[in-house]
Protein backbone atom coordinates (compact mmCIF):
# COMPACT_ATOMS: atom_id res chain seq x y z
CA UNK A 1 0.00 0.00 0.00
CA UNK A 2 1.51 3.69 -0.65
CA UNK A 3 0.45 5.83 1.48
CA UNK A 4 0.10 9.56 0.43
CA UNK A 5 2.86 12.12 0.90
CA UNK A 6 3.10 15.78 0.82
CA UNK A 7 5.10 17.13 -2.09
CA UNK A 8 8.58 18.49 -1.52
CA UNK A 9 8.85 16.49 2.22
CA UNK A 10 11.91 14.36 1.31
CA UNK A 11 14.00 16.64 -0.99
CA UNK A 12 16.64 17.85 2.00
CA UNK A 13 16.72 14.37 4.28
CA UNK A 14 16.67 11.22 2.21
CA UNK A 15 15.40 7.99 4.04
CA UNK A 16 17.90 4.60 3.97
CA UNK A 17 16.30 2.46 1.69
CA UNK A 18 16.62 -0.38 4.30
CA UNK A 19 14.59 1.78 7.18
CA UNK A 20 13.42 0.81 9.80
CA UNK A 21 17.01 -0.64 10.17
CA UNK A 22 16.87 -2.08 13.82
CA UNK A 23 13.52 -3.09 15.30
CA UNK A 24 12.92 -5.03 18.07
CA UNK A 25 12.78 -8.68 16.54
CA UNK A 26 16.52 -8.15 15.56
CA UNK A 27 17.21 -7.20 19.46
CA UNK A 28 19.30 -10.03 21.08
CA UNK A 29 16.52 -10.35 24.06
CA UNK A 30 12.82 -10.30 24.69
CA UNK A 31 12.05 -6.34 24.14
CA UNK A 32 8.98 -4.36 23.22
CA UNK A 33 10.62 -1.74 20.97
CA UNK A 34 13.75 -0.44 20.53
CA UNK A 35 13.69 3.73 19.52
CA UNK A 36 15.15 7.39 19.84
CA UNK A 37 18.66 6.62 20.00
CA UNK A 38 21.30 8.86 20.30
CA UNK A 39 24.42 8.62 18.73
CA UNK A 40 28.38 9.47 18.45
CA UNK A 41 31.49 8.44 16.96
CA UNK A 42 33.48 6.21 19.46
CA UNK A 43 36.95 4.30 18.82
CA UNK A 44 35.86 5.22 15.00
CA UNK A 45 32.69 3.76 14.82
CA UNK A 46 29.26 4.65 14.81
CA UNK A 47 27.80 4.00 18.12
CA UNK A 48 24.11 4.19 18.56
CA UNK A 49 22.55 4.10 22.50
CA UNK A 50 18.98 3.07 22.06
CA UNK A 51 16.13 3.19 24.45
CA UNK A 52 14.72 0.02 24.85
CA UNK A 53 11.46 -0.82 26.04
CA UNK A 54 10.65 -3.90 28.07
CA UNK A 55 8.16 -6.17 28.31
CA UNK A 56 6.97 -4.84 31.84
CA UNK A 57 6.69 -0.90 29.78
CA UNK A 58 10.15 0.37 31.80
CA UNK A 59 13.38 1.45 29.52
CA UNK A 60 16.47 1.03 29.42
CA UNK A 61 19.67 1.81 27.21
CA UNK A 62 21.34 -0.56 25.09
CA UNK A 63 24.27 0.03 22.78
CA UNK A 64 24.99 -1.40 18.80
CA UNK A 65 27.95 -0.40 16.99
CA UNK A 66 28.44 -0.17 13.14
CA UNK A 67 31.54 0.53 11.80
CA UNK A 68 29.84 2.41 8.78
CA UNK A 69 26.55 3.34 10.56
CA UNK A 70 24.26 1.64 8.53
CA UNK A 71 24.86 -2.08 8.48
CA UNK A 72 26.56 -4.72 10.54
CA UNK A 73 25.49 -3.67 13.99
CA UNK A 74 26.94 -5.80 17.14
CA UNK A 75 24.66 -5.07 19.79
CA UNK A 76 25.54 -5.52 23.33
CA UNK A 77 23.83 -8.82 24.57
CA UNK A 78 22.10 -7.36 27.88
CA UNK A 79 21.04 -3.91 28.71
CA UNK A 80 24.29 -1.24 28.59
CA UNK A 81 22.47 1.38 31.60
CA UNK A 82 19.79 0.31 33.47
CA UNK A 83 17.73 2.45 35.46
CA UNK A 84 19.41 2.33 39.39
CA UNK A 85 16.25 3.19 41.54
CA UNK A 86 17.67 1.95 44.82
CA UNK A 87 20.79 4.51 44.45
CA UNK A 88 19.02 7.17 42.31
CA UNK A 89 15.59 7.35 42.77
CA UNK A 90 14.16 9.88 39.93
CA UNK A 91 14.99 6.50 37.78
CA UNK A 92 12.26 4.79 39.72
CA UNK A 93 10.19 3.99 36.02
CA UNK A 94 13.46 3.48 34.09
CA UNK A 95 15.65 5.73 31.89
CA UNK A 96 15.05 6.89 28.44
CA UNK A 97 16.03 9.26 24.92
CA UNK A 98 19.16 9.74 25.51
CA UNK A 99 21.78 12.79 24.10
CA UNK A 100 25.67 12.24 24.07
CA UNK A 101 27.92 14.79 23.45
CA UNK A 102 31.87 14.31 23.40
CA UNK A 103 33.27 17.04 26.11
CA UNK A 104 35.96 19.49 25.10
CA UNK A 105 37.48 21.78 27.28
CA UNK A 106 39.55 20.17 30.09
CA UNK A 107 36.65 17.09 29.87
CA UNK A 108 38.61 15.23 26.20
CA UNK A 109 37.43 11.59 26.36
CA UNK A 110 34.49 12.12 28.42
CA UNK A 111 31.02 11.34 26.38
CA UNK A 112 28.25 13.41 28.52
CA UNK A 113 25.10 11.15 28.52
CA UNK A 114 22.17 13.51 29.12
CA UNK A 115 18.75 11.34 29.51
CA UNK A 116 15.23 11.03 30.75
CA UNK A 117 15.00 9.92 33.99
CA UNK A 118 10.55 8.50 34.65
CA UNK A 119 10.73 9.75 37.93
CA UNK A 120 7.40 9.03 40.81
CA UNK A 121 7.01 12.81 40.06
CA UNK A 122 7.34 12.86 36.59
CA UNK A 123 9.75 12.88 33.56
CA UNK A 124 13.48 14.89 34.30
CA UNK A 125 17.11 15.55 33.47
CA UNK A 126 19.87 13.31 34.26
CA UNK A 127 23.52 13.34 33.41
CA UNK A 128 26.00 10.18 33.48
CA UNK A 129 29.40 10.30 31.89
CA UNK A 130 31.44 7.42 30.47
CA UNK A 131 34.83 6.93 28.90
CA UNK A 132 34.32 3.66 27.39
CA UNK A 133 30.06 3.09 27.38
CA UNK A 134 31.03 0.66 29.85
CA UNK A 135 30.97 2.16 32.89
CA UNK A 136 29.32 4.88 33.95
CA UNK A 137 28.80 7.67 36.50
CA UNK A 138 26.10 9.60 37.65
CA UNK A 139 25.48 13.18 38.03
CA UNK A 140 21.94 12.39 39.17
CA UNK A 141 19.09 15.25 38.60
CA UNK A 142 20.32 18.40 36.81
CA UNK A 143 16.62 19.52 35.99
CA UNK A 144 13.51 18.55 38.08
CA UNK A 145 10.37 17.62 36.75
CA UNK A 146 8.59 18.17 34.33
CA UNK A 147 11.82 18.35 31.94
CA UNK A 148 13.11 16.38 29.18
CA UNK A 149 14.97 16.73 25.59
CA UNK A 150 18.16 17.90 26.99
CA UNK A 151 21.66 17.42 25.63
CA UNK A 152 24.66 19.87 26.72
CA UNK A 153 27.06 21.36 24.14
CA UNK A 154 30.35 19.85 23.94
CA UNK A 155 32.63 22.71 25.54
CA UNK A 156 32.32 25.97 27.43
CA UNK A 157 31.28 29.59 26.34
CA UNK A 158 32.85 31.92 28.69
CA UNK A 159 33.53 29.50 31.62
CA UNK A 160 30.30 27.98 31.61
CA UNK A 161 28.63 24.58 30.13
CA UNK A 162 25.64 25.34 28.22
CA UNK A 163 22.36 22.87 28.76
CA UNK A 164 19.09 22.50 26.22
CA UNK A 165 16.27 21.33 27.59
CA UNK A 166 12.71 21.19 27.79
CA UNK A 167 10.65 22.34 30.86
CA UNK A 168 7.11 21.79 30.59
CA UNK A 169 4.68 24.24 32.28
CA UNK A 170 1.48 23.17 34.42
CA UNK A 171 -0.68 24.92 32.09
CA UNK A 172 -0.72 23.54 28.30
CA UNK A 173 -1.54 27.01 26.93
CA UNK A 174 1.42 28.73 27.26
CA UNK A 175 3.44 26.13 25.50
CA UNK A 176 6.37 24.12 26.18
CA UNK A 177 9.31 25.49 25.13
CA UNK A 178 13.06 24.70 24.44
CA UNK A 179 15.38 26.58 26.88
CA UNK A 180 19.35 26.83 27.86
CA UNK A 181 20.61 26.68 31.33
CA UNK A 182 24.60 27.43 32.18
CA UNK A 183 26.40 25.66 34.92
CA UNK A 184 30.44 25.81 35.95
CA UNK A 185 30.45 22.44 36.72
CA UNK A 186 27.90 20.30 34.99
CA UNK A 187 26.18 19.83 38.84
CA UNK A 188 24.77 23.34 39.24
CA UNK A 189 23.03 25.25 36.91
CA UNK A 190 21.05 28.62 36.51
CA UNK A 191 20.56 31.45 34.00
CA UNK A 192 17.59 29.63 32.65
CA UNK A 193 16.28 31.53 29.50
CA UNK A 194 14.09 30.69 26.69
CA UNK A 195 15.49 29.79 23.21
CA UNK A 196 13.14 28.09 21.13
CA UNK A 197 9.49 28.78 22.23
CA UNK A 198 6.73 26.96 20.70
CA UNK A 199 4.36 29.06 18.12
CA UNK A 200 1.20 28.54 18.47
CA UNK A 201 -2.31 28.19 16.91
CA UNK A 202 -2.18 26.02 13.08
CA UNK A 203 1.79 26.34 13.26
CA UNK A 204 3.15 22.75 12.87
CA UNK A 205 5.34 23.53 16.06
CA UNK A 206 2.82 24.80 17.54
CA UNK A 207 2.73 24.33 21.86
CA UNK A 208 5.27 21.85 22.04
CA UNK A 209 8.70 22.09 20.61
CA UNK A 210 11.99 19.97 22.10
CA UNK A 211 15.39 19.28 20.99
CA UNK A 212 16.10 16.19 18.69
CA UNK A 213 19.57 15.50 18.56
CA UNK A 214 22.63 16.98 20.26
CA UNK A 215 23.88 20.20 18.72
CA UNK A 216 25.99 20.14 15.73
CA UNK A 217 28.52 22.83 15.51
CA UNK A 218 29.00 23.76 11.57
CA UNK A 219 30.91 26.52 10.07
CA UNK A 220 27.80 28.87 10.05
CA UNK A 221 26.93 28.02 13.15
CA UNK A 222 25.50 25.25 15.71
CA UNK A 223 22.69 23.43 13.83
CA UNK A 224 19.39 22.55 15.68
CA UNK A 225 17.51 19.78 14.49
CA UNK A 226 14.11 20.03 16.80
CA UNK A 227 10.71 18.59 17.24
CA UNK A 228 7.57 20.43 16.92
CA UNK A 229 4.72 18.64 17.89
CA UNK A 230 0.74 19.67 16.54
CA UNK A 231 -2.20 18.00 18.13
CA UNK A 232 -4.82 16.99 16.24
CA UNK A 233 -7.96 15.24 16.47
CA UNK A 234 -6.35 11.96 15.41
CA UNK A 235 -3.57 12.75 18.17
CA UNK A 236 0.02 14.49 18.01
CA UNK A 237 1.99 14.49 14.58
CA UNK A 238 5.88 14.67 15.53
CA UNK A 239 7.92 16.21 12.61
CA UNK A 240 11.28 18.20 12.05
CA UNK A 241 12.44 21.91 12.15
CA UNK A 242 16.06 23.39 11.57
CA UNK A 243 17.64 26.36 13.83
CA UNK A 244 21.13 28.00 13.62
CA UNK A 245 22.50 29.49 16.42
CA UNK A 246 25.57 31.78 17.20
CA UNK A 247 28.87 29.46 17.30
CA UNK A 248 30.46 31.87 20.28
CA UNK A 249 27.00 32.36 22.04
CA UNK A 250 24.51 29.90 21.49
CA UNK A 251 22.00 31.53 23.25
CA UNK A 252 21.35 33.60 19.88
CA UNK A 253 19.46 32.28 17.26
CA UNK A 254 20.43 33.41 13.65
CA UNK A 255 18.11 31.66 11.67
CA UNK A 256 14.95 29.72 12.33
CA UNK A 257 13.09 28.01 9.61
CA UNK A 258 9.43 28.26 9.39
CA UNK A 259 8.92 24.86 7.55
CA UNK A 260 9.37 21.54 8.96
CA UNK A 261 11.65 19.68 6.67
CA UNK A 262 10.88 16.18 8.10
CA UNK A 263 8.26 14.21 9.04
CA UNK A 264 6.16 11.08 9.21
CA UNK A 265 5.46 9.52 5.44
CA UNK A 266 6.64 5.80 5.49
CA UNK A 267 4.70 2.95 6.95
CA UNK A 268 6.59 2.46 9.95
CA UNK A 269 6.62 6.16 10.98
CA UNK A 270 2.61 6.26 10.58
CA UNK A 271 1.95 3.10 12.26
CA UNK A 272 3.30 2.23 15.91
CA UNK A 273 2.84 1.73 19.44
CA UNK A 274 2.81 6.00 18.82
CA UNK A 275 1.69 6.35 15.66
CA UNK A 276 3.05 8.86 13.52
CA UNK A 277 6.54 10.27 14.88
CA UNK A 278 9.69 10.83 14.02
CA UNK A 279 12.22 11.51 17.01
CA UNK A 280 15.58 11.69 16.48
CA UNK A 281 18.29 12.01 19.25
CA UNK A 282 21.52 11.68 17.69
CA UNK A 283 23.29 12.50 14.30
CA UNK A 284 26.69 12.09 13.04
CA UNK A 285 28.95 14.36 10.77
CA UNK A 286 31.01 12.36 8.17
CA UNK A 287 32.77 14.97 5.63
CA UNK A 288 29.48 16.22 4.22
CA UNK A 289 27.21 13.73 5.13
CA UNK A 290 24.45 14.15 8.32
CA UNK A 291 23.47 10.94 9.10
CA UNK A 292 20.57 10.97 11.29
CA UNK A 293 19.33 8.53 13.39
CA UNK A 294 15.61 9.10 14.41
CA UNK A 295 12.96 6.47 16.61
CA UNK A 296 9.46 6.06 14.16
CA UNK A 297 6.55 5.15 15.63
CA UNK A 298 8.18 4.52 19.24
CA UNK A 299 8.60 1.32 17.91
CA UNK A 300 11.72 1.09 15.57
CA UNK A 301 14.79 2.48 14.13
CA UNK A 302 15.83 4.31 11.21
CA UNK A 303 18.01 6.64 9.05
CA UNK A 304 18.13 8.94 7.37
CA UNK A 305 21.04 11.68 5.93
CA UNK A 306 21.24 14.99 4.60
CA UNK A 307 24.14 17.03 2.61
CA UNK A 308 25.56 19.25 5.49
CA UNK A 309 25.88 22.29 2.69
CA UNK A 310 22.65 21.59 1.19
CA UNK A 311 21.38 21.55 4.80
CA UNK A 312 23.29 24.81 5.37
CA UNK A 313 22.01 26.57 1.90
CA UNK A 314 18.38 25.33 2.78
CA UNK A 315 18.99 27.57 6.05
CA UNK A 316 20.30 30.08 4.38
CA UNK A 317 17.70 30.58 1.73
CA UNK A 318 14.73 29.85 3.73
C1 LIG B 1 7.72 12.43 23.72
C2 LIG B 1 8.85 11.60 24.30
C3 LIG B 1 9.40 10.60 23.30
C4 LIG B 1 8.34 9.93 22.45
C5 LIG B 1 7.33 10.95 21.95
C6 LIG B 1 6.21 10.31 21.16
O1 LIG B 1 7.06 13.13 24.72
O2 LIG B 1 8.41 10.96 25.45
O3 LIG B 1 10.09 9.61 24.01
O4 LIG B 1 8.98 9.34 21.36
O5 LIG B 1 6.78 11.63 23.06
O6 LIG B 1 5.51 9.37 21.93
Amino acid sequence: MELPKNSHHSDLFKRYHKNPFLAPSDWPYKCNSIFNAAATIFEDKVLILCRVEDMKGASHLCKAVSEDGFTNWKIDPKPTMIAEPDKYPEEAYGIEDPRIVKLEDGEEGTYAITYTSFSTNGPLVSLATTKDFVNFKRYGVIMPPDDKDASLFPRKFKDKWILIHRPTPTSWSLGAHVWVSMSPDLKHWGDSQVLIPARKGSWWDAYKVGLGPQPIATKDGWLIIYHGVRTTAAGSIYRLGLCLLDLDDPTKIIKRCDEWVFGPQEIYERIGDVPDVTFPCGVVVKDDNLIMYYGAADTSMAIATASMSDVLDYIKNA
